[in-house]
């Protein structure tokens, strides 16, 4: 499924986004950046130890902050880079939760476009152990996307979803769809 925004597009994919070529591949992370499981496992599996000696290198001092993103090579992966992003943890969405899931997209698509990618691929941030209700973070994906590419002057011309399982791709086709619509 794709969505077109002038000279852009956006669209899904069911899989592993490890195993999908893209110019930048943005990781689920942590603020701490030091890895963990579900696709930050995957990344850094896949990638190898250069993007930890890399981001030890880089840590900022404190941490990366909820709702930013920083930016490392690839490794083995099929990219010429990965973008850490770290969305917020659900805490029931009283606590700035969607426009921090928002600005980690946007922060990422930023960093992209100073990196001259034209494709990046995107997993679903924070709907996996951070607990963010998928129904609730799909429209808010899709739509910090589409947002940034409509309005700003970027390298960016191709917007991957690779999400991993058939509930979550059902999630953002809906979202997607609701967003074609609008
Ligand atoms: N390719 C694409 N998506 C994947 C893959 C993969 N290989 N593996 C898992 N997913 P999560 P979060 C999906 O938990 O909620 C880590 O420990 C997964 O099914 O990876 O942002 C970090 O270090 C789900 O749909 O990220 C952080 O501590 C989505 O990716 C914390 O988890 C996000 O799930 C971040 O939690």
């Amino acid at each position: 499924m794709e969505l077109k925004i002038g000279e852009c597009s956006i669209s899904l994919l069911q899989g592993d986004i490890t195993r999908v070529p893209a110019d930048a591949i943005v990781n689920a992370a942590n603020s701490e950046l030091r890895g963990g499981g579900g696709v930050d496992g995957a990344i850094h599996q896949a990638g190898g130890p250069s993007l930890m000696m890399e981001l030890n290198r880089i840590r900022p001092h404190g941490g990366c902050p909820t709702g930013s993103a920083v930016v490392t090579k690839a490794g083995a992966l099929p990219a010429k880079y990965v973008i850490h992003a770290v969305g917020p943890v659900w805490r029931g969405g009283g606590y700035d939760e969607a426009r921090l899931l928002s600005s980690a997209y946007a922060a990422s698509l930023r960093l992209a476009s100073e990196k001259k990618a034209a494709k990046v691929s995107f997993p679903s941030i924070s709907t996996g152990a951070y607990g963010y209700p998928l129904d609730k973070a799909a429209p808010i994906a899709l739509r910090a996307v589409y947002s940034f590419l409509r309005d700003a002057k970027s390298s960016v011309r191709e917007v991957v979803f690779v999400l991993f399982d058939r509930q979550t791709y059902r999630a953002y086709e809906d979202a997607l769809e609701a967003l074609e619509g609008a």
